[in-house]
C-alpha cells in the first residue's frame, strides 16, 4: 500500500537525500575488495537522526525511497555495528545476511565446471560482452552493425550495436526511427548487461517467428550499449564487486563519479546529487565531465530520429519517468502513465514479476540522470528501468534470475516501442484536430521536427500516411 504523498516526500527527504560520505568513496586497488560480515538492512527511518547514523556506519545505501515498501532504505551495515541500530531502536529488517557469501556463491556457480556455458547461464565480463557482439554481427550481418561511441577514461572502447532488419526504412529515408537501450552506467548492475543482449538475441532468433518483433524491426533501428561504464565494470570483475561509479581519479585516489548524475537536464538540482567525491552519487565538477557521459550523449546526437530511450538499472523492479531531477509532471505524462503501466503490465503477463511504474515519489530525485537528457534534449520518450529484485540479493542477482531478468527487459522494451504514439504531436494522448493543426503546419513548409515520422529531414507524404493511420483511430495504441 502506498502512503500518502507527503509522507513520501518526507521518507524521500529523510533516506535519499544525496549526503556527502557514504564510506570514503574510493577503490581498493590490488587485492579484491572483500565483504565479510557485511550485512544489508532495510531500515525505515524514523528521523534525520536515524539517517545520520546509518550514513556513519554504512559505507554504501544500496537503494533508497519507497522501492521495495515505503520510505524505507537499504544500507550495507558491518555486522558488528548491529548493535547501534538496537540501541537507537531504529527500526530495520536483515535483507542480506552476509554480503560475502552471496558474492562467493556468484563466483562459485560461474566457476563450475560442470554447468551449461551458454552466454545467458553467467555473467559475462567486457571482452566476453564484446566477442559476444561481434558473434552476433558475424551470425547476423544484414541485422546487426557493430559501433564504438568512444572511449572511457582508461581508454576502453565504449562499444555498441546497431539491430534493424534489412527491411529499408520508408520514404527513402537514411535510417529508420531509433530506439535507444543503454547499461551499465552503474558498475555494479551486471544484470542490466545481460539483459541488454538478451533483448538483442531475441529480438534476432524470434525476428521469423514473432510478428511483433518483426515488425519492430520492420519499422526502428535499435542501438544496444550494454557496458556504458567499462572502467567501472572492469573494477566489479578485479577489485571491487560494489564499485558503482566510473573511474575518474581525484585526490590521488579512485573516486569515481556517478555517470547517472553527470548528464545536463537539471544537473546539480534540487540535491538529487551530491557536489562531494566521496559520495556514490558525486556529480562531478561540470555536466558531461566525464568521457562515458560525453560519449553517449554525441551517439544520441548524431541521430537523425531519436524516439525511444531505456537506461537499465537494478535494483527494484520499477519503470521510472522523467522527470527524475523534480517532481514536476513532465509534459506528455499522460502518454508516460499509458506507456509504463502498459510495460509494468506486459512483464506481469511475461514472467510473473511485479514491477512498478512511477515517477521520483515512488523512489527518489535523482539530477542530472540520462532520461531526464533524454527526454528533454530529444523529445525521446525516455524511461529507467529498475530490474530484478527487490532486495533479496539486490546487486549480486543469482544467474539462475538472468533469463528471467532478460525476459521481463523484453516484455517492457517491447511495450515501450509498441505504445509509442507519435502521431501525438502535442502529446495529450489522443490523436485529434489539434494534432492534425501541427502536422498541417509542419507539411506545409515541409519542416524538420517532431512530424517528420520518417526521419528524412522531411514532413512529406509519407509522414502524412503513418498520421493518417492514427488519425483516423484517433487514438494511441
Ligand atoms: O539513482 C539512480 O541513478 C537510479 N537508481 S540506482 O539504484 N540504479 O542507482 C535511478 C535513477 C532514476 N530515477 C529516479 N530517481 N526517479
Ligand atoms: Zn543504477
Amino acid at each position: 500500500m502506498r502512503k500518502s504523498h507527503s509522507v513520501v516526500l518526507l521518507a524521500g527527504l529523510l533516506a535519499c537525500s544525496a549526503f556527502g560520505a557514504a564510506g570514503d568513496g574510493a577503490q581498493a586497488v590490488g587485492v579484491p575488495e572483500r565483504f565479510d560480515n557485511q550485512r544489508v538492512v532495510r531500515v525505515t527511518p524514523r528521523s534525520i537522526a536515524d539517517v545520520n547514523l546509518l550514513e556513519q556506519i554504512s559505507g554504501d545505501r544500496w537503494t533508497c525511497g519507497p522501492g521495495g515498501a515505503n520510505g524505507e532504505a537499504d544500507y550495507r551495515i558491518k555486522a558488528s555495528d548491529l548493535p547501534l541500530l538496537n540501541q537507537a531502536g531504529v527500526p530495520y529488517q536483515i535483507m542480506i545476511d552476509n554480503v560475502q557469501a552471496l558474492i562467493d556463491a556468484e563466483q562459485a556457480e560461474m566457476n563450475d565446471p560442470f554447468r551449461d556455458r551458454a552466454f545467458f547461464d553467467a555473467y559475462q565480463n567486457y571482452t566476453a560482452v564484446s566477442d559476444y557482439v561481434n558473434t552476433l554481427a558475424a551470425s547476423y550481418p544484414t541485422f546487426v552493425t557493430r559501433i564504438s561511441l568512444g572511449n572511457s577514461l582508461q581508454g576502453r572502447e565504449i562499444f555498441g550495436f546497431r539491430l534493424t532488419s534489412p527491411v529499408p526504412p520508408i520514404g527513402g529515408s537514411p535510417r529508420k526511427p531509433v530506439v535507444f537501450f543503454n547499461s551499465l552506467q552503474h558498475a555494479r548492475e551486471w544484470i542490466g548487461v545481460m539483459v541488454d543482449m538478451y533483448i538483442a538475441t531475441q529480438f534476432l532468433s524470434q525476428y521469423q517467428t514473432n510478428s511483433t518483433i518483426k515488425s519492430l524491426l520492420d519499422t526502428y533501428e535499435f542501438v544496444f550499449v550494454p557496458i556504458s561504464n567499462p572502467d567501472g565494470y572492469n573494477i566489479t570483475w578485479t577489485t571491487s564487486r560494489l564499485w558503482r561509479k566510473n573511474a575518474r581519479v581525484i585526490s590521488g585516489t579512485v573516486r569515481g563519479i556517478d555517470l547517472n548524475r553527470n548528464w545536463s537536464v537539471g544537473w546539480g538540482l534540487n540535491s538529487g546529487s551530491s557536489g562531494t567525491s566521496t559520495s556514490d552519487t558525486y556529480r562531478g565538477p561540470s555536466a558531461f565531465s566525464e568521457p562515458e557521459t560525453q560519449a553517449l550523449r554525441n551517439y544520441a546526437l548524431s541521430v537523425p530520429k531519436l524516439v525511444a530511450a531505456i537506461d537499465f538499472h537494478s535494483y527494484s523492479q520499477l519503470v521510472l519517468r522523467p522527470w527524475t531531477y523534480q517532481y514536476v509532471l513532465p509534459q506528455g505524462i499522460a502518454g508516460f502513465d499509458r506507456i509504463g503501466n502498459s510495460m509494468v503490465n506486459a512483464i506481469a503477463a511475461s514472467t510473473g514479476a511485479s514491477y512498478e511504474y512511477g515517477g521520483p515519489d515512488i523512489l527518489y530525485l535523482a539530477s542530472g540522470t540520462a532520461p531526464d537528457w533524454f527526454y528533454g534534449t530529444t523529445g525521446a520518450v525516455a524511461l529507467t528501468i529498475e530490474l530484478r529484485d527487490t532486495g533479496q540479493n539486490g546487486f549480486v542477482l543469482p544467474v539462475s534470475q538472468i533469463i528471467p531478468s532478460g525476459n521481463d527487459g523484453l516484455a517492457g522494451a517491447m511495450a515501450l516501442v509498441t505504445g509509442l504514439c507519435r502521431s501525438d504531436l502535442n502529446r495529450d494522448n489522443i490523436v485529434d484536430d489539434s494534432d492534425f493543426a501541427l502536422f498541417a503546419a509542419s507539411y506545409d513548409t515541409f519542416a524538420t521536427n517532431s512530424a517528420d515520422f520518417t526521419g528524412d529531414a522531411l514532413t512529406d507524404d509519407y509522414d502524412f500516411m503513418i498520421f493518417a493511420d492514427a488519425y483516423e483511430q484517433f487514438s494511441c495504441p
